[in-house]
C-alpha cells in the first residue's frame, strides 16, 4: 500500500491531463448517433461512470449526449452543456462537438463544478493545428521528450499508447496534426510513407483530428524524378495533382501541406525565378477539389536581406492579395525566431488581402528545453492581445478576421513516457489548445484548470502552483534575455548562453554578435529611423513609439536600440544597472520557485513533486550560469561592476557549454 500512491502518481502525470473524476451517481444514457467519434464519447463516458443504464428514448434518459442540436448559439463543432447532479445534456450539431462538450463536462467535473448551466462554447479557430518537427528517422528537430512518436528508422511506427495523444489533444480541442519535420524529408510522399500515414489518420479520426504533411518542394523532381520543381511547369504541376490524388484516395479526410520554402537552405519556388504566391497557388490547385489547404510558412530570411527581423515583412507584404483562397501564411509570433520575448511579427496587421496564422513554439528550443519550468500561456496571451493599431485589431483580431481561420504551434512530444519530457511542459500543450479553442482565457485561468486536472486540487496548492507558473517566463526572459535582448544562445544547439559565439565563416546572421551588437559603445540592436528603420513596418503609434528609445517598453528597448553602458532610464537607473538587476532578478525568482515548491510536499503527488524538485535544481544552476555567462561577457565591453560575487567565472560558463544538457544525459 506504500508504493501504491507514488506509482499511482507516476502513471498519473503519464496520462496528461486526463484524470477524469469517477462520479458514482447512476446515470441513464441515450447518444444520439452512431458512429467512431460516439464510440469514443461512449468510451470516455464509460470510463468514469461505473452505474449506468442505456434508454431506448430521450425522454428516459438522464445523460444525453445529442449531435442533431437545432440551437442557433452553438456554432461549427460547439457545445452546450445543462447539468446537475442528476442530469446531464451536452448537445452540439457535429459529433466532434459533442465529443467536445464530453469532455469540457468531465474536466468541470473533475475540477468540482456539478450545476453547468446553458453554457455555451463555440471554437475561435476552425483549425488548430501541432506542427511536429519529427523525421522519418526517428529523431525530433528541437525534440527533448525523446524520439519521435510516428516515425522510427524511416517508416511510420507510432506510439503504442497514441491514443493518449489523440484523447488529449480532442480534450482541448485540437483537430490538426503535422505529422513530420517542416524540415521535410521527400520521401514522406512515397507510395509506402503515404500507406503508414493512412494508418496514423484512421486511428485519429475518431476523435476528430485531421493529418497534414509538412512537404519538400523539390519532391517531384527529389521523389519523383523529374527535371525540375518549377511551380509552373506542366509535369510538376501534373505531379502534384497525382500525388494529391493518391493520398485523398487513402486518406479522404487529409487535411493539406504546411511548407517551408526557401528558408534555411531549403528549396522553393525562388529557385526557379517564381515567386512565394507561384509555389502556394500551384499546391493550393491541387489541393482545391478535395478540399485541402496550404500553410505557407513566411519564417524566411537569408544573410544578404538586411535585418533579418525585417526580411519576412519584405518578402511577403508585396505579394498581399496574391494567394488563392485556400492558402493561409503562417507567420511565427515574433520576427525573428520564437526568442524567449519578441515585439510581435509585423506582418499581422499588416496583410490585409490575404489569410495568416500564427505559428507559436510549444518545444522549448530557446527556453531551456524540458528542463525550465516555463509555462508559456502569458507570453502567447501578450502576443495576441498586442494591439497592431491596424483598423484598431488586436494580432488575434487580424487571425480571426477571414474566411479560413488557424492557429498553429510546434509541438513538444516524444516517445518519454510522461510526453513532454517534464510534467510542468505538458501545460503548455494544454495551453496551447485551449488557447486556440478559446483565445480570450485568461493564463491565470488555464493554469488552474491544468493544475487541477494534472497536480493537485488542494486549493494552497493550486495557488502557489499556479503563482510558479504565471511568473515563470517572466524569470526566463530575465535570466535569459532581459530588456529585447535575443539570439544569445548556443550555437547550433540552442542550449545555454554564447554571446561570445564566433565560429569561422558561418553565417553572421546565426551568430549572437549580430543581434546584441555590444561594443565599448553600448548594447543592442538599432532598428531604430537612424538604424534598420525595421520599427517603420509597425503601424503607428507603435512605429513612434519603438522609435524613441525614451517610449519604447523596457522590455523591447535593445531590440530597437544601441544604447550607451551608462544611458539613463527614467528610474535613475544606468542600462547596465538595469541590465544586472534584470539578470540577477530571473536568478532569483527561480530560487522563489524552489522555496514556495518546497513547501508542497505531500500536496502533490512524490513523483511529481521530487521531479519538479529535481529539475528546479537544474534550473536554478542554468539560471545562474545564463546570468554570469552573459554579465561577465558584457562586462568585457562595459567595463562596470557586478555588485555580488558570480557563481562561475566566464572561463566556467564558455566549458559548461560543450558539457552535456541534463535532458539529453537522461537519454543516455
Ligand atoms: C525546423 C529555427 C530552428 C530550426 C527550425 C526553424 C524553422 O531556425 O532552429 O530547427 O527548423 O527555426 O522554424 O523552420
Amino acid at each position: 500500500m506504500l508504493t501504491l500512491l507514488p506509482m499511482l502518481a507516476t502513471a498519473q502525470s503519464d496520462n496528461l491531463w486526463l484524470n477524469f473524476k469517477t462520479m458514482q451517481e447512476p446515470y441513464v444514457f441515450y447518444l444520439t448517433s452512431k458512429n467512431p467519434t460516439f464510440d469514443v464519447i461512449k468510451k470516455e463516458i464509460l470510463s468514469v461512470v461505473p452505474n449506468f443504464y442505456t434508454a431506448k428514448k430521450m425522454e428516459q434518459a438522464s445523460f444525453v449526449v445529442l449531435d442533431n442540436s437545432q440551437n442557433s448559439a452553438i456554432q461549427g463543432d460547439g457545445f452546450m452543456i445543462n447539468a446537475d447532479e442528476k442530469n446531464v445534456k451536452i448537445e452540439a450539431k457535429t459529433s466532434a462537438g459533442a465529443l467536445y462538450g464530453v469532455y469540457e463536462f468531465l474536466r468541470r467535473r473533475k475540477n468540482g463544478e456539478t450545476v453547468i448551466k446553458n453554457f455555451v462554447s463555440n471554437p475561435a479557430f476552425q483549425i488548430r493545428i501541432l506542427n511536429h518537427w519529427d523525421n522519418p528517422d526517428g529523431s525530433v528537430e528541437r525534440g527533448y521528450a525523446g524520439k519521435s512518436i510516428w516515425f522510427q528508422d524511416g517508416k511510420i511506427n507510432f506510439r503504442s499508447d497514441i491514443e493518449t495523444y489523440a484523447r488529449a489533444n480532442a480534450s482541448v480541442g485540437i483537430n490538426a496534426t503535422v505529422i513530420d519535420n517542416v524540415n521535410a524529408d521527400p520521401k514522406i510522399l512515397s507510395s509506402q510513407m503515404l500507406q503508414g500515414v493512412k494508418t496514423v489518420a484512421d486511428r485519429l479520426r475518431p476523435y476528430n483530428i485531421k493529418v497534414y504533411l509538412a512537404v519538400n518542394f523539390s519532391s517531384p523532381a527529389a521523389l519523383g524524378g523529374l527535371k525540375t520543381s518549377d511551380p509552373l511547369d506542366k509535369d510538376v504541376i501534373d505531379w502534384w495533382t497525382k500525388k494529391v490524388k493518391e493520398i485523398y484516395t487513402l486518406i479522404p479526410n487529409f487535411g493539406g501541406f504546411l511548407v517551408k520554402a526557401n528558408s534555411e537552405g531549403l528549396p522553393g519556388p525562388m529557385d526557379f525565378g517564381r515567386t512565394h504566391a507561384d509555389g502556394a497557388n500551384m499546391l493550393a490547385k491541387a489541393l482545391k477539389p478535395y478540399g485541402g489547404i496550404v500553410m505557407w510558412r513566411a519564417f524566411v530570411y537569408n544573410p544578404q536581406g538586411g535585418d533579418r527581423a525585417k526580411q519576412a515583412y519584405d518578402e511577403f507584404m508585396p505579394l498581399d492579395g496574391k494567394f488563392d483562397d485556400n492558402v493561409i501564411i503562417q507567420i511565427k509570433n515574433g520576427p525573428v525566431d520564437f526568442q524567449p520575448r519578441e515585439p510581435f511579427s509585423p506582418l499581422f496587421g499588416a496583410m490585409k488581402n490575404t489569410q495568416i496564422m500564427a505559428e507559436l513554439q510549444i518545444t522549448q528550443e530557446y527556453l531551456g528545453y524540458s528542463d525550465h519550468l516555463c509555462y508559456l500561456a502569458t507570453m502567447w496571451k501578450e502576443f495576441l492581445d498586442y494591439p497592431t493599431y491596424h483598423n484598431g485589431k488586436t494580432v488575434k483580431e487580424t487571425t480571426l478576421n477571414q474566411k479560413l481561420t488557424a492557429f498553429s504551434a510546434v509541438a513538444n512530444t516524444g516517445n518519454m513516457k510522461n510526453w513532454c519530457g517534464y510534467v510542468m511542459a505538458q501545460s503548455n500543450w494544454y495551453a496551447f489548445g485551449r488557447l486556440a479553442w478559446n483565445p480570450d482565457l485568461t493564463s491565470q485561468q488555464i493554469a488552474k484548470e491544468w493544475i487541477n486536472l494534472t497536480l493537485t486540487n488542494d486549493e494552497d496548492a493550486v495557488k502557489k502552483i499556479s503563482s510558479i507558473m504565471l511568473r515563470s517566463r517572466e524569470a526566463v526572459v530575465d535570466y535569459m534575455t532581459p530588456l529585447g535582448l535575443h539570439h544569445l544562445m548556443g550555437w547550433s544547439d540552442h542550449w545555454g548562453p554564447e554571446p561570445w559565439c564566433a565560429i569561422p565563416g558561418a553565417r553572421e546572421d546565426w551568430m549572437p554578435r549580430y543581434y546584441h551588437k555590444a561594443a565599448a559603445d553600448g548594447l543592442g540592436f538599432n532598428r531604430s529611423s537612424t538604424g534598420s528603420n525595421a520599427v517603420e513596418q509597425y503601424q503607428e503609434p507603435l512605429k513612434s513609439m519603438f522609435n524613441d528609445p525614451k517610449l519604447c517598453p523596457k522590455e523591447f528597448v535593445l531590440w530597437f536600440h544601441h544604447l550607451p553602458w551608462d544611458y539613463t532610464f527614467d528610474n535613475g537607473n544606468t542600462l547596465w544597472d538595469e541590465l544586472v538587476y534584470h539578470y540577477d532578478k530571473g536568478v532569483k525568482e527561480v530560487e522563489a520557485f524552489q522555496n514556495v515548491w518546497a513547501t508542497l510536499k505531500g500536496k502533490v503527488s512524490d513523483p511529481v513533486f521530487n521531479e519538479v524538485t529535481e529539475k528546479l535544481k537544474v534550473q536554478l544552476d542554468e539560471a545562474q550560469w545564463w546570468r554570469d555567462g552573459c554579465l561577465l561577457y558584457f562586462q568585457t565591453f562595459s567595463k562596470m561592476d557586478i555588485p555580488f560575487k558570480t557563481k562561475y567565472t566566464f572561463e566556467e560558463c564558455k566549458a559548461k557549454l560543450r558539457t552535456k544538457s541534463y535532458i539529453e544525459r537522461q537519454k543516455d
